[in-house]
């Protein structure tokens, strides 16, 4: 049996597997550059974060109906749940699918046909949170959040994630302003290629509960004491910061240290089919390459459950 755990950082959007690519492909006439299975997974040797975007982008032009997400959404959840997932916090973004023509109505209820009964059909509780491009502008993230007031029901909360050096988070005060007046739930993406002062940034200026990735905080002790001290949790991905070259290898992750030195971690899949590995795996991975004990791999389950948006008795009912 797998640990139970919650997943805090996992895009939708990442999950789409090769084979489920090729039979959206075929489903709906859309013809990718890539004359199989075999050749699109040749694309996946990542040099940056930039380099994965581009591929990452480019295979989203499958995804066209409501069909397309539902079937996206349960394809994950399916795998999630194997991999002893209890609950997901699933990022998704709108504004990469309304430059194609796709509308909010069709992602978000698209992937509520799946989330609305992934209790029942998985035994995994979701949430979902709307993530704004930071390589966009600040108007395209406020028009965005307007498109999605018809569905604010379905939607907890906003994050910001894409290319980030250059895009630093006071960007978008105004918009994450906006969000926390309707009632949303705040996290960013900082610190995955950005400096630190992007995390000092996005906990000071946007209001965030939760940094995702967050790793460079470990450059600046003042933060990783402040961290600490206001126990925000980091939404890690140990095979992400790997194929992404933020890292050199599993064995030089500093999440031990991170632990060590008393910050609230968790580990997550970020974009499992791109990365080699569903929150099982990343759980897995950790414990191979960095020898962690069966307790702080239960710490890491733990801080999972408590870092996310689920409610006390939700949360003792999912762990
Ligand atoms: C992402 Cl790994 C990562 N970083 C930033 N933005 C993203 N969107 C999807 N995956
Ligand atoms: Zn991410």
């Amino acid at each position: 049996m797998p640990l139970p755990k919650a997943e805090l950082h996992l895009h939708i959007e990442g999950t789409l597997e090769p084979e489920l690519a090729f039979a959206l492909a075929a489903r709906n006439g859309v013809s990718l550059p890539y004359a199989d299975e075999d050749a699109l997974r040749e694309a996946y040797r990542f040099a940056d974060l930039q380099s994965f975007l581009n591929l990452y982008y480019e295979l989203m032009a499958v995804l066209r109906t409501e069909r397309d997400f539902e079937d996206l959404a349960n394809a994950y959840l399916a795998r999630a749940a194997a991999q002893g997932v209890r609950h997901a916090e699933i990022f998704f973004d709108p504004q990469a699918h309304l430059a194609r023509g796709v509308e909010m109505g069709t992602v978000v209820e698209g992937l509520w046909r799946a989330l609305g009964s992934s209790r029942e059909n998985h035994g995994v509780s979701t949430r979902l949170i709307l993530c704004f491009l930071r390589d966009e502008s600040a108007e395209s993230a406020r028009e965005t959040l307007d498109a999605a007031k018809p569905y604010l029901d379905r939607i907890t909360g906003v994050g910001l994630d894409s290319a980030e050096v250059g895009h630093p988070p006071v960007k978008f005060r105004e918009v994450y302003e906006a969000a926390a007046a309707l009632g949303l739930r705040r996290v960013a993406h900082a610190g995955e290629e950005g400096p630190p002062e992007y995390v000092v940034e996005a906990l000071d200026v946007l209001g965030v509960e939760r940094i995702d990735h967050g790793l460079r905080s470990v450059e600046d002790p003042a933060l990783v004491e402040r961290l600490v001290r206001e126990r925000v949790p980091l939404t890690l991905c140990p095979l992400s910061n790997v194929r992404l070259r933020t890292v050199d290898t599993l064995a030089d992750h500093p999440l031990p240290a991170m632990l060590d030195a008393g910050l609230v971690c968790t580990v997550n899949s970020d974009d499992p089919a791109y990365f080699g590995g569903y929150a099982g795996d990343n759980f897995d991975a950790v414990r191979q390459a960095l020898g962690l004990t069966e307790e702080r791999l239960r710490d890491l389950a733990r801080n999972s459950f408590l870092a996310s948006f689920l409610e006390d008795d939700e949360e003792l009912r999912a762990r």
